[in-house]
C-alpha cells in the first residue's frame, strides 16, 4: 500500500491542489494531519482524509481517524491533543488503545520518522511552514509504502519537497518485523 502524508499547510491550498493533481489515483490514500485551515467541505478533501488541528476552526473536522488497510492499521491525528510537542508517549498510548501499527501526525512542523516496537510513527513536517533541522528544504511531505517480501513486512519512507522532488538523504526503509 502506498500513502501520501502531508500536514500543516496553514491556508496554503495551492500546494494541496498540486499534490492532488500529481498523486490522486496513484496512491492508496492521501492523508492530511491537520492545520489545513480549510473547512471540511473544501474540494481538496474529496481527495485527502483529514483531521482537525489546533488552528482549524471547523468543528465538523474529526480529531482522529483510523484506517484499517489489511496489515496497516493507521491512526491519523494532528497530535496537539496527545502532546506530541513533548514526546510520543501519548501517541503511542492512543495507538495501543486502537490497535494501530502506524501513526501519521503533525503539529510540530518538524519532520521525523521512527519505528518503536514495530510501529511506525511519522511526521511529514509542515509543507508550508517548516521548522527545525530541515527548514531549508522549504516544506516537505512523505510517501510511505508498505509491502511484504521474504524478509517480512517492509516500510519504505521517502520525503519530498514542494517541487515534488524526492530528497535523497530523507529516505529510509524499515523492516516491520
Ligand atoms: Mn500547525
Amino acid at each position: 500500500m502506498k500513502y501520501l502524508v502531508v500536514s500543516d499547510s496553514h491556508g496554503d491550498k495551492a500546494i494541496l491542489q498540486k499534490l492532488v493533481t500529481a498523486y490522486a489515483g496513484k496512491v492508496d490514500l492521501m492523508l492530511h494531519c491537520g492545520d489545513s485551515e480549510l473547512p471540511v467541505t473544501d474540494e481538496v478533501f474529496k481527495y485527502f482524509k483529514v483531521v482537525r488541528g489546533n488552528c482549524d476552526y471547523d468543528l465538523d473536522l474529526q480529531d482522529e481517524q483510523f484506517f484499517d488497510r489489511g496489515q496497516d492499521k493507521i491512526l491519523l491525528v494532528h497530535g496537539h491533543l496527545l502532546g506530541v510537542g513533548f514526546g510520543l508517549g501519548g501517541l503511542q498510548a492512543k495507538m495501543d488503545e486502537l490497535g494501530a501499527n502506524m501513526a501519521f501526525f503533525g503539529h510540530t512542523h518538524q519532520l521525523g520518522v521512527e519505528v518503536i516496537n514495530g510501529k511506525l510513527l511519522l511526521n511529514p513536517g509542515s509543507i508550508s511552514y517548516p521548522r527545525g533541522k530541515y527548514t531549508a528544504i522549504g516544506g516537505t511531505f512523505a510517501i510511505v509504502e508498505t509491502f511484504a517480501d521474504e524478509n517480512g513486512k517492509q516500510i519504505e519512507v521517502q520525503y519530498y519537497d514542494r517541487e515534488l522532488n524526492a530528497i535523497p538523504e530523507l529516505q529510509v526503509t524499515f523492516n516491520g518485523k
